[in-house]
Order: structure tokens, then C-alpha cells, then sequence
């Protein structure tokens, strides 16, 4: 017997968008899912998404046999910008296939590995810019982590250098990149009239998908040239590489894509992983202690090398489980290849999307104890690499999971061994409570802190 999946009650032309708040979806996708259960369905203009929420339909829902990722929703509107690059490519545009199969070694431990040094560049600005403020200064956490991940990915991946630290006004490219995301969300949820009535916002969106692909362009066309050849990032990757099935090169649009999709992917999560891993920390003053002390105990006062990364077990812990409590990215989507049915029971269509709603698997209480505590010691490897199947997922699943999470993980333990190694901190303000701003991804909203040098005079 199967059983129907819960439907909210919906309005005959809209569906459900009235059960959705538009600037915080996120919110009321977990209040349906606490209503409704571990799946339900929703109803908008032109589609049909289904959520779950357990682990065990999100294990189904990652067998890639039955599901597929399928640009949906704000992904449609970011590949007007990045077509058919790596994170908004459908699985058989061949371009997709060429681009992976290119850059996965860039993203192995070796090509990561060749990338610290500039890493560590970037993060020691960070520190310098603490430093310098002084420990009354109140920081904005996420926004120096998204200077931090912003210039890292740039100078990793082309050898461009934004120096945001050193501006308060965002680099032309910058400003473009935050004004082309935010009218793509804006754009995923406006009603679907005759492209007259948005002229206006339609010419500023082209105009500013321009100034990423010249800008880009510059880059590729100067290193084609001669200039920086010999440096070991992704943009040499990408020139130089070979499919290994095919033998073709990636062209230059395509790899224009991907320089873009770098960025774009590649800063406001791995800024928030830290903002929220800064968060739990200062909220858990035991695991904070933990964490100072793996610093102290591996690194001490001396200067960080790329074999310490692999040292810092703990800090990696934090990570995960700082993740797992708020993920960045909050949904991965899939769509339906054949009529099926979910946990033998629940009856989905081929065409239809299936998301994995993480906010709620990462809570899991079948597989999590404690849920909404703040435990790295759980996600020690010993404890981690037993946890079941498809029970923790930042990530994304399968050929479609994130190519950058390597980089983003050296980066991410890098900066909290600088931080902890140079700084105590304490939140700016004691009653601070963890809200969520949502944009592509969510991160902490209004969340200060003040960084207090260790050995330092003030
Ligand atoms: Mn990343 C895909 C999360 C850092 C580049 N990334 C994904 C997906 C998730 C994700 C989830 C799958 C999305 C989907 O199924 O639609 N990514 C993260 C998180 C971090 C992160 C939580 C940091 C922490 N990602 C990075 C970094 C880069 C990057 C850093 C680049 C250097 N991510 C990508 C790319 C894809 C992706 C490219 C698309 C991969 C593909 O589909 O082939």
C-alpha cells in the first residue's frame, strides 16, 4: 500500500507561495517540515518540490540510478552568467563532464597543497587587520571571512589580487558579483510577466554579467599572453589540461564560466562555515578551550606549515559539526529519472524535484543523539566515519558534490589555527542569539565579535 505525501493546503493559481516567506525560505521550510513531517510536497507556478527530511529518504534520494541533479530554481536564473559551468551544468552537457574531469586533480590534495602558501597570505592579513583595530574594535565576523574567502579563491584560482582588506569599497568585479546574485534571487521569485516590466532590472543584470566575463576575460587573455605562466593554479589547470576520456581542452568560454563559478561558489560558504564555527565556539567556552589548546599543543608560537593541516583533528571536528548545526548551503536538489517510490511507500513522478532538506537531516534523532548540542567530539573520525550513509551532507552528493570542499577545508582549518594561534575573542555583544541572513547561502546576521591579541600589550 503506499501512502500519500502531505500536501499544505494550497491556492488555485499560486499553490503554495504564500507559505513561503521570500526572504527567508529556509525559515519556513523547516516550519513545514516540523508540521508536516520527514516529507512533504509543495506546489509553485510551473513546478512541484518535494522535501525530505530523514535520513533515510535522503539516503534513497542520493542514489544517483533514481535521482539527478537538475538546475532548479535560483540555479536557472545563475546560469544566464555562468551557463553551463561546473555548479549550474545539467549532467550531460558535455561541457560538464570535460570541466570535471580537468579540474578534479587541481582539487586533489596536491594541487590544495601547492595552494597554502598563498592561503596563508591571505589569512595573515586577516589577522594584521584584527590586530591592528585593537581589542575594542567591534568586528563584523562574516563580512572580514568573506573578504578572507573572496581574495583566497581569487588569488588561488587566477592570481588576482583584490586586496579587500585594504579597500572599504568593493573591487568593480566584487560589486557586480554581489549585485548579479542578488537579482538572481530576485529573480526566482518575481511573477513571470512580459520581460517589459522589468526592463530596467534586466538591463543592470546583463550589464553586470558583462563586467564578470570581461573582467575574466582580462585575466585569461593576460596569462595567455605570457604573463604568470609558470604559477600553479587553477586558471594553468584549466590551460593546459587534457580530458582524460575525450583529449579535448575546455574552451575559453567555458573555462571563463568556471573562473566565475570559483568565486561565486567558492566565498560566501566557506565564510560562513567559519562565521558559524566562530559562533559555536564562542557559545561552547569548553570547546573553545579544546580548540586553543590542539593549537598550542601542534603548532605552538612558531610559524604554521601545510603538515600541520593534517594535525589539528579537533578543529576539523569543529568544523563538521558546525556545519552539520548550519549548513551554508541548506538544500541540494534532485529531480525524479522514473516513477518510484520512496521508503517502499511514498509515490514520487519522473520530472519531479526531490530536495534534501539538511536543516532538518543534520538533526536527525535516529542518528543524531543530543541533536541540537554542540558536540565535535561526534564528529571525530573515529565516530564520524561511522555514522550511517548520507547522514551528513554540506556537501552535496555524489559526481555532483562541491569539487572545492578540499580547498575550502584547508582554508577553513588554516584560518582558525592563525586565529586561535594569534587572539582570544569574546562575542561583541554577551546576549548575542544566532539569526540567519539569507542570500544564496545563509550566514550569521548581525554577529559581532572582538579579537583580543594573546601576547599583545592592549
Ligand atoms: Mn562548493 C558544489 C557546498 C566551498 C566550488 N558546493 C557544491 C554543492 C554544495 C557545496 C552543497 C552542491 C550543490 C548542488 O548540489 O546543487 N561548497 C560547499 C560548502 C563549501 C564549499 C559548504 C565551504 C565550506 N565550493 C567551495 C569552494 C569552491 C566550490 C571553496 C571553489 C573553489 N562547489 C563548487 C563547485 C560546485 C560546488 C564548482 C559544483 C560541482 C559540480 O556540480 O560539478
Amino acid at each position: 500500500a503506499t501512502t500519500p505525501i502531505p500536501e499544505p493546503r494550497r491556492l488555485p493559481l499560486l499553490g503554495n507561495i504564500a507559505d513561503v516567506d521570500a526572504e527567508n525560505s529556509v525559515h519556513s521550510f523547516k516550519g513545514l517540515a516540523d508540521k508536516y513531517g520527514e516529507i512533504y510536497r509543495l506546489h509553485f507556478p510551473g513546478a512541484r518540490v518535494i522535501f525530505c527530511s530523514s535520513q533515510v529518504l535522503v539516503d534513497e534520494v542520493c542514489d544517483e540510478k533514481r535521482f539527478t541533479k537538475v538546475p532548479n530554481n535560483v540555479l536557472v536564473e545563475i546560469r544566464e552568467g555562468l551557463h553551463d559551468g561546473l555548479f549550474t551544468a545539467r549532467l550531460d552537457e558535455p561541457n560538464w563532464g570535460i570541466a570535471h574531469r580537468v579540474l578534479m586533480p587541481a582539487f586533489g590534495p596536491m594541487g590544495i597543497r601547492d595552494m597554502f602558501d598563498e592561503m596563508k597570505d591571505i589569512g595573515s592579513q586577516l589577522a594584521l587587520k584584527w590586530a591592528r583595530h585593537g581589542s575594542h574594535h567591534r568586528i563584523n565576523a562574516p563580512d572580514d571571512f568573506t573578504r578572507l574567502t573572496l581574495d583566497t579563491i581569487a588569488l588561488c584560482s587566477m592570481g588576482f589580487r583584490f586586496n579587500s582588506f585594504y579597500n572599504e569599497e568593493l573591487h568593480p568585479f566584487l560589486h557586480s558579483m554581489c549585485e548579479f546574485l542578488i537579482e538572481c534571487g530576485r529573480r526566482s521569485q518575481r511573477p513571470p510577466l512580459p520581460s517589459f516590466f522589468y526592463r530596467n532590472q534586466n538591463r543592470d543584470f546583463y550589464h553586470h554579467i558583462d563586467v564578470l566575463r570581461k573582467t575574466a576575460e582580462d585575466v585569461l587573455k593576460e596569462r595567455v599572453s605570457g604573463n604568470g605562466e609558470e604559477r600553479k593554479d587553477l586558471l594553468t589547470a584549466m590551460l593546459k589540461g587534457r580530458d582524460s576520456q575525450t583529449g579535448e581542452k575546455m574552451t575559453d568560454q567555458s573555462i571563463i564560466d568556471n573562473l566565475i563559478t570559483f568565486l561565486v561558489a567558492g566565498h560566501e560558504t566557506t565564510s560562513g562555515t567559519l562565521s558559524y564555527a566562530m559562533y559555536r565556539l564562542l557559545k561552547n567556552p569548553d570547546c573553545y578551550r579544546k580548540v586553543q589548546q590542539e593549537v598550542d599543543e601542534v603548532i605552538g608560537k612558531g610559524p604554521i606549515t601545510v603538515q600541520h593541516m593534517q594535525k589539528l583533528p579537533y578543529i576539523s571536528a569543529v568544523l563538521r559539526e558546525a556545519l552539520r548545526l548550519d549548513s551554508p548551503i541548506p538544500i541540494f536538489g534532485t529531480c525524479v529519472n522514473e516513477d518510484t517510490l520512496l521508503a517502499g511507500k511514498y509515490p514520487v513522478y519522473k520530472g519531479e524535484f526531490v530536495n534534501a532538506f539538511l536543516p532538518k537531516l543534520h538533526l536527525d534523532p535516529a542518528v543524531y543523539e543530543d541533536p541540537l548540542t554542540f558536540k565535535p567530539e561526534r564528529m571525530l573520525d573515529e565516530n564520524f566515519n561511522k555514522l550511517p550513509r548520507n547522514s551528513w551532507k554540506p556537501f552535496g552528493n555524489g559526481v555532483r558534490a562541491c569539487i572545492g570542499r578540499p580547498f575550502a577545508w584547508q582554508e577553513a582549518v588554516l584560518t582558525l589555527a592563525i586565529l586561535f594561534q594569534n587572539f582570544n575573542f569574546v562575542l561583541a555583544d554577551a546576549d548575542y542569539e544566532l539569526h540567519h541572513k539569507q542570500t544564496l547561502t545563509i550566514k550569521p546576521k548581525d554577529f559581532f565579535i572582538r579579537a583580543i591579541l594573546r601576547d599583545g600589550l592592549d
